[in-house]
């Protein structure tokens, strides 16, 4: 028995508000249903967000229709769970996935106490399927997930969570590997978009599908490191076998242009580009000295041809000593001059653009920085939370 794990697919994304970027999801989506057809699978499993938002427009959910579809009439089903991007925020809404459940496009597992169940030769698969639990619900799906039982002879759990050990940030996860219970021979997991697979000592595998596109430029360095795609899942001996389906997707690069030798990196950038298939997405890290940004735009602006889209990542341009004295227009080895200088340097225009409020924060969390309770409060204070 053979499946396709797939996962955060986020139809309907368009990243940068391009439309080539929506149909790039699309032709992700598009390439997986094809695997999935080409190798002959018995079930495709979606580890939640298949959509990008809860309520897409129809031409969304048109797409989505396209290519299941073409599953249906091969006979493969699509067993999909509820990600945290397609779960309605309002009480009383419904599933964007609904829809495709009722047409028989979809299996939707809402009740994770009762498995899906797949026989196929001596293979008894049973897949549980959890929607995404928030934070707030986490002891729910504690007690849901100890309280599952396993049945003869294979089992799977499809899950859309944060993983402790993945996203070690607070409020990012929900569980840990450790509150995975034993006895299942997979467990399919989404929500993070970074792919990650490992092996129990019992055989098991837990394996997180990723995005088969870079969604977000956090994603690039995994990207880099293991492409993105899916997961083709060979569960027909209790331990299963897992092998890499890598999707051909728009490049994303993040690039570093010093402002000192800018014209030649850009020549150099667009020569090397020129020779990409894909017209890529570039995540520019401005460094050196400040540059006036319309100079910037427009030095910039001759990668045009050669990009599908460029935008400014970082900006870690940094002032000269002589530029700095110039601010404060005094001597720097005064306390009060130095946050003036910072309060300055953070409200200007042409850099951080801070209000003076805010600004004045910062110097207070300077002045705190060993008082871990009062830097916490002033995060808070300036992030508006
Ligand atoms: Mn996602």
């Amino acid at each position: 028995m053979i499946l396709l794990h797939i996962s955060d697919t986020h139809l309907g994304k368009r990243q940068y508000n391009l439309d080539s970027r929506e149909k790039d999801i699309y032709d992700a989506f598009q390439q997986l249903i094809e695997v999935a057809i080409n190798e002959h699978v018995d079930a495709v499993i979606h580890t939640g967000d298949l959509f990008d938002v809860s309520d897409p427009p129809v031409r969304v959910i048109h797409e989505a229709y396209k290519y299941l579809k073409k599953l249906k009439e091969k006979n493969i089903p699509f067993i999909s769970i509820p990600g945290d991007h397609d779960t309605p925020k309002r009480k009383g809404n419904i599933y964007p996935q609904f829809l495709l459940y009722e047409l028989d496009l979809v299996k939707l597992l809402l009740d994770p106490l009762k498995p899906y169940v797949m026989n196929k030769g001596d293979v008894s698969l049973n897949i549980f399927g959890f929607r995404h639990f928030p934070n707030l619900a986490k002891d729910e799906l504690l007690k849901l997930l100890n309280s599952l039982k396993t049945q003869p002879n294979r089992n799977i759990i499809m899950l859309h969570q944060g993983f402790k050990e993945v996203l070690p940030y607070e409020g990012a996860w929900q569980l840990s590997f450790a509150n995975l219970p034993k006895g299942f021979n997979y467990y399919a997991c989404g929500h993070i978009h970074t792919r990650y697979m490992h092996k129990n000592n019992d055989g098991s595998v837990v394996a997180i599908a990723g995005s088969p596109d870079i969604m977000r430029e956090e994603e690039i360095e995994g990207y880099l490191k293991n492409k993105k795609g899916a997961y083709l899942v060979d569960i027909s001996k209790q331990e299963p076998t897992i092998q890499l389906i890598n999707t051909d997707i728009r490049p994303q690069e993040v690039v570093e242009l010093d402002t000192r030798g800018i014209d030649s990196t850009i020549n150099e950038l667009i020569a090397k580009y020129r020779s990409y298939s894909k017209k890529p997405i570039l995540h520019i890290v401005i460094k050196g000295e400040p540059i006036k940004r319309d100079l910037l735009y427009s030095k910039l602006q001759k990668l045009q041809e050669v990009t599908e889209h460029y935008r400014i990542y970082k900006d870690l341009t940094v002032m000269s000593k002589e530029d700095l004295k110039k601010l404060i227009n005094n001597d720097v080895n005064n306390v009060n001059n130095i946050n003036n200088l910072i309060i300055n340097y953070l409200t200007k225009e042409y850099t951080y653009k801070f209000s003076e409020e805010d600004a004045k924060l910062v110097i207070e969390l300077i002045e705190n920085v060993d008082n871990d309770t009062k830097v916490e409060e002033l995060i808070k204070k300036i992030a508006g939370v």
